[in-house]
C-alpha cells in the first residue's frame, strides 16, 4: 500500500480522500490554491503546497505546479478527486511520467472513453446497447449527412466526439435545420475541445438518466455495484440522486449491470468507471462513460457498504480486487441532496463567509462537505457545499430521514439551495419517483410562469 498520496483537488472531494487515507493509513497532502489556503480541510491533511493563485487555471489545472508539489513532498500517487484534472489523458499521463501512480485508469483509456465516437464503438461491441444513430464521425459531404439523418428519423441530436455532461450538443427537429446545426456543432466543438469531430443519434425526448458503478482490478476482475438515478438535474448539473433507480425493467437492470461490468473486463480498464445510460421505455442506451470517482458515489456506498474511495486506492496500489460479485449485497435505499452555495430559484451563486452552520444528524444520516462555521465560500470555484446523504430500509424511509435532516440544517450567511430540496422532497411526482431529466426545468419554469 502507498505510504503517502497527494491529492490534486479541492473542497468536498479533498476531504473525502482525505477520510479514505487516513482509514487505510495513509499520509495525505492537499494542494490548494492561495484562496483555500485557510480552509479547515487544508489544516486537517498531514502537509500542503500552495500551487498558485486563485483562478483554477492558474492552480487545480496547473500540471507542472501539481507535479513539482508530488516531487517535492515524496508522494507515491495522486488522486485527481472529480472534475478539474481527474478527466484529462494527458494529466494521467503525465503523472505516470514523472514516476507516480495515476489513481484512475491508464491514460490511454481515459482517452479512448473520453472521445464518445471511439467509446460507443468499443462499448457496442462489449454488448452495451447505445442509442440508435451513425456509427462513427460525421461525413463532410452534406447529402450523406442528410441521408444519415433521414435513415435515423427526426428529431436528432448532434454531439461533439470531445464533448460530454451537456457540453457540444445540439437537437435538431427538421430536416431545414440539420446542416446549420451540424456546421455549428463543429465549430463550437473545433472551439471548446480542439476537435471537431461530431456524430449523430437519435434523440430520446423525455429519458431518465440511470449510470451503473463498476470496479475493476488490473488483473481483469471486474464488479458492478449497481444503478443510479441522476434525472433530477438543471442544466447538465445534478440536483438530487438516488440508488437504486426507481421502476426499472429487473431483467434489463440486471443484464446491463453485468454487461457493464463484463465491458470492464474486456477492456482491460483499472479503477472506478461509471456507465451512463438514458433509460425510456424500458430500455436502456449507453450516452457516455465516466473515468472518475463521481458526486453521487455516496449513495452506491450507502446501499452496499463498499468505500468506493478506498476500493479506487486499493486497486491502483495493484491489489485484487477482495470483493467478490456474490460478496455485492444491496440493503435498502439512499437518496442524496446536493447542497450549493447559491440563490434557490435564481441560481446565481452566493459566495462569501458562513456565519452559523449546523448539520444534521440521527439514524441513516451521512454528511458530506468540508464546509463549518465561519468558512469562506471563495467565489472562483462551483458552488458545491456538500451533500446530505439519507439512507433508509425503503425509499420512503430515505425520504422522510432526508425532510427531518434538512429541517435541522442551518446554513446562514450565504444562500443555499436548500428551500428547493425541501420542496422537492414534498413534489408528489418526486415521491411517485422515475421522473425524466426533463422534470426539475419544467416544474421550474412553471413555478416562474405563476410568480
Ligand atoms: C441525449 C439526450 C437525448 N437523446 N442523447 C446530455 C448530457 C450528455 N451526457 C448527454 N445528454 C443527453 N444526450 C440522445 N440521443 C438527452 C441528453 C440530456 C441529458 C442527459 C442526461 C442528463 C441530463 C440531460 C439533460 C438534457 C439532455
Amino acid at each position: 500500500m502507498f505510504e503517502k498520496i497527494l491529492i490534486a483537488n479541492r473542497g468536498e472531494v479533498a476531504l473525502r480522500i482525505q477520510r479514505a487515507c487516513r482509514e487505510l493509513g495513509i499520509k495525505t497532502v492537499v494542494v490548494h490554491s492561495e484562496a483555500d489556503r485557510e480552509a479547515k480541510y487544508v489544516k486537517l491533511a498531514d502537509e500542503s503546497v500552495c500551487i498558485g493563485p486563485a483562478p483554477s487555471s492558474a492552480s487545480y489545472l496547473n500540471v507542472p505546479a501539481i507535479i513539482s508539489a508530488a516531487e517535492v513532498t515524496d508522494a507515491e500517487a495522486v488522486h485527481p478527486g472529480w472534475g478539474f484534472l481527474a478527466e484529462n489523458a494527458d494529466f494521467a499521463e503525465r503523472v505516470a511520467q514523472s514516476g507516480f501512480v495515476f489513481i484512475g485508469p491508464k491514460a490511454d483509456t481515459i482517452r479512448l472513453l473520453g472521445d464518445k465516437v471511439s467509446a460507443k464503438a468499443v462499448m457496442k461491441k462489449a454488448g452495451l446497447p447505445v442509442v440508435p444513430g451513425v456509427e462513427g464521425p460525421l461525413p463532410q459531404e452534406p447529402n450523406d449527412i442528410v441521408k444519415m439523418a433521414r435513415s435515423i428519423g427526426y428529431p436528432v441530436i448532434v454531439k461533439a466526439a470531445g464533448g460530454g455532461g451537456g457540453r457540444g450538443m445540439r437537437v435538431v427537429h427538421t430536416e431545414a435545420a440539420l446542416l446549420t446545426a451540424v456546421q455549428m456543432t463543429r465549430a463550437e466543438a473545433q472551439a471548446t475541445f480542439g476537435n471537431p469531430v461530431v456524430y449523430l443519434e437519435k434523440y430520446l425526448e423525455s429519458p431518465r438518466h440511470v449510470e451503473f458503478q463498476v470496479l475493476a482490478d488490473r488483473f481483469r476482475n471486474a464488479i458492478h455495484l449497481g444503478d443510479r438515478d441522476c434525472s433530477m438535474q438543471r442544466r447538465h448539473q445534478k440536483v438530487i440522486e438516488e440508488a437504486p433507480a426507481q421502476q426499472l425493467h429487473e431483467r434489463s437492470r440486471a443484464r446491463i449491470a453485468e454487461r457493464c461490468a463484463e465491458a470492464c473486463h474486456k477492456l482491460g480498464y483499472e479503477g472506478a468507471a461509471t456507465f451512463e445510460f438514458l433509460y425510456e421505455n424500458s430500455e436502456f442506451y449507453l450516452i457516455e462513460i465516466n473515468t472518475r470517482l463521481q458526486v453521487e458515489h455516496p449513495v452506491t456506498e450507502m446501499i452496499t457498504g463498499i468505500d468506493i474511495v478506498q476500493q479506487q486506492i486499493r486497486i491502483a496500489a495493484g491489489e485484487k480486487l477482495a470483493i467478490r460479485q456474490r460478496d455485492v449485497q444491496f440493503r435498502g435505499h439512499a437518496i442524496e441532496c446536493r447542497v450549493n452555495a447559491e440563490d434557490p430559484y435564481r441560481f446565481t451563486p452566493s459566495p462569501g463567509r458562513i456565519t452559523s452552520f449546523h448539520m444534521p444528524g440521527g439514524p441513516g444520516i451521512r454528511v458530506d462537505s468540508h464546509a463549518y462555521n465561519g468558512y469562506f465560500v471563495p467565489p472562483h470555484y462551483d458552488s458545491l457545499l456538500g451533500k446530505i446523504i439519507a439512507y433508509g430500509d425503503n425509499r420512503a424511509q430515505a425520504i422522510a430521514r432526508l425532510g427531518i435532516a434538512l429541517s435541522e440544517t442551518v446554513i446562514e450567511g450565504i444562500k443555499t439551495n436548500i428551500p428547493l430540496h425541501q420542496e422537492l422532497l414534498r413534489d408528489a411526482a418526486f415521491l411517485r419517483g422515475g421522473t425524466s431529466i426533463h422534470y426539475l426545468e419544467q416544474r421550474l419554469a412553471k413555478l416562474a410562469r405563476e410568480e
